[in-house]
């Protein structure tokens, strides 16, 4: 097995600027990383989109794209990782990682990412990429790659939240996801949830992804995200998180994402990223 590591510095579906430097911002950082990440390029969107739904249409050929680009990694037996841009892309990586599997989802993120077109505020895509995950939402979105849910709703985990809409937290409770907050994980202890989690998938499933949006972490020391929410978990909570769920020797591919370096402060969401980066490889090859 060897790791594939993409580039995804998509910006539409959070629809922000930054986003799209995130990539060559991580290859300046580290420059060995430059012959490594295959870069997936995002075009121009001139398109008109409607307020609900904005860029729908890039992201929603970008996804399929690189929906298709994972999923070869996954047939050839090796570990797609996939560096973003904003987190509309997972909806990508997690339908490549997907066809035909039965996989467990660990969304570690402060956000639900459960939105809808009928429930969204912002008309952000990068707020409904679990929900379309979930086989919700709009069509273009919920039949990424192959028509319907891609991952049981059992088999979703969400790790570190904090920061909800009011119908998006309703409609994660309808759809009986496990959640587990930032402060559930400060009180329990990482082990414990982690652990609680790990049982509360299929135990037959077929791999695991793990999509990591680095706004998790609290911003006073990870600042360069899109959508920063306080009262975030540790870096040290990240490590353990990560090596609990590789020691199952079931993680198959990963998404790193919302790296967004025109709000990094002295290089800290970099050297971040970078470090976690370094990890998954490590944990990779160990656990593969
Ligand atoms: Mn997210």
């Amino acid at each position: 097995m060897s790791i594939s590591i993409f580039g995804a510095p998509m910006k539409y579906g959070a629809d922000v600027d930054g986003l799209e430097d995130s990539i060559n911002s991580l290859v300046k950082y580290n420059k060995k990383l430059k012959d490594k990440i295959k870069v997936v390029e995002v075009k121009k969107d001139d398109k008109k989109s409607p307020r609900n739904l904005k860029h729908i249409g890039i992201i929603s050929d970008y996804c399929n794209k690189l929906a298709r680009i994972v999923n070869k990694e996954i047939e050839h037996s090796n570990f797609p990782l996939v560096i973003g841009g904003d987190h509309s892309v997972a909806l990508g990586s997690v339908s490549g990682v997907s066809k035909k599997k039965n996989i467990g989802l660990f969304w570690i993120d402060a956000h639900g990412d459960f939105n809808t077109d009928k429930t969204t505020y912002s008309g952000h895509v990068h707020g409904m990429p679990l929900a379309a995950i979930a086989g919700l939402g709009d069509n273009r979105l919920a039949n990424c790659y192959y028509s319907g849910s891609k991952v049981k709703n059992n088999n979703i985990i969400l790790l570190g939240t904090r920061d909800f809409d009011d119908k998006e937290a309703e409609l994660i409770q309808q759809n009986n996801i496990l959640n587990i907050s930032s402060r559930e994980i400060e009180k329990d202890g990482v082990i414990k949830d982690v652990q609680l989690a790990l049982n509360h998938l299929d135990s037959n499933i077929d791999g695991i992804h793990i999509s990591l949006d680095l706004d998790v972490i609290d911003p006073s020391i990870c600042p360069g995200v899109s959508v920063a929410a306080p009262k975030g978990l540790k870096y040290d909570d990240v490590e353990k998180i990560l090596k609990i769920i590789f020691a199952t020797g079931k993680v198959i591919s990963m998404d790193i994402v919302e790296y967004n370096p025109k709000n990094d402060i002295d290089y800290q969401t970099v050297d971040i990223l970078n470090r976690t980066i370094e990890l998954v490889e490590r944990l990779a090859i160990k656990f593969e």
